[in-house]
């Protein structure tokens, strides 16, 4: 199988930058996953190439319901940095984005072995580089699982159990969805093996202090202009973020 890796990490870059969505990569290259983890790498090295830092990792497609939601059945590992890292209760720009959707996840911070120190209730934003946010497995590893960006809430010490906590996903107020972490490859801490060993396997080793996001628990909602999320985590608090809107661009009231 001959695929330019760079030149497919570099066409999924420039979508990221210029938030304009492409083909997906398997419409006209033949890909399987290790070589879509390579793109991913790829992806990845342009990215701190540019400065910026990595500051951990997440899987993603550990829920049924996620899996059912985007129909694709196998968990995924990907890569964050600190452009994606937006502040909890922070307002983002949607312009950034192309289509982006927001989850409620769990956090575990990282010690230099990869155990957690501590765990939060956490929001990831998606947004997939690819038009009508559709894609094959190998489509979505080489776009760094759909990463954009992720709030982390207040961390505490990580709770005996973490493997049956109720889930929730406000928009504005209203409960979009809700879910348990028992949803989460049946518990988040397992996520956070097998991403890790995944990781270890492409010979990325977690420093201390890296964020490890474990995979939503729930299907997705969309993110839209002027919305206030929030995830709230059971025994763990919240997370929330704002999206600038059009009501408040401009300075306007
Ligand atoms: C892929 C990323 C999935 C999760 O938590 O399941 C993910 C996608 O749905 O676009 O981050
Ligand atoms: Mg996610």
């Amino acid at each position: 199988m001959s695929v330019d890796v760079d030149a497919l990490a570099e066409r999924l870059d420039r979508a990221q930058r210029s938030a304009a969505a492409v083909r997906q990569l398997t419409a006209t290259d033949q890909l399987d996953v290790p070589t879509a983890y390579r793109i991913q790498q790829r992806l990845v090295h342009l990215r701190t190439g540019r400065g910026e830092r990595l500051v951990g990792l997440k899987m993603g497609l550990t829920s049924q319901a996620k899996m059912t939601q985007m129909g694709v059945d196998q968990p995924i590992w990907g890569h964050l940095t600190d452009a994606m890292d937006i502040d909890d209760g922070g307002t983002v720009d949607p312009g950034r984005f192309i289509h982006p959707r927001v989850e409620p996840e769990v956090a575990f911070l990282l010690d230099g072995g990869g155990a957690p120190t501590a765990v939060a209730p956490a929001l990831e934003a998606i947004d997939s580089r690819y038009a009508g946010f559709q894609f094959t497995l190998p489509d979505v590893i080489a776009d760094n699982t759909s990463a954009a960006g992720f709030v982390i809430g207040a961390w505490r010490p990580v709770p005996v159990g973490v493997d049956n906590l109720g889930v929730l996903l406000e928009v504005d107020g209203r409960v979009v969805q809700t879910g348990s972490t028992a949803a989460i490859l049946g518990d988040p801490r397992r996520a956070l093996a097998r991403g890790l060993d995944q990781a270890r396997a492409a010979g990325v080793r977690p420093e201390p202090g890296w964020v490890f996001l474990a995979g939503a628990a729930t299907a997705a909602a969309a993110l839209e202009p002027g919305a206030h999320v929030r995830a709230v985590v059971e025994e763990l608090g919240s997370a929330s973020l704002r999206v600038a809107g059009p009501a408040t661009e401009g300075g306007a009231p």
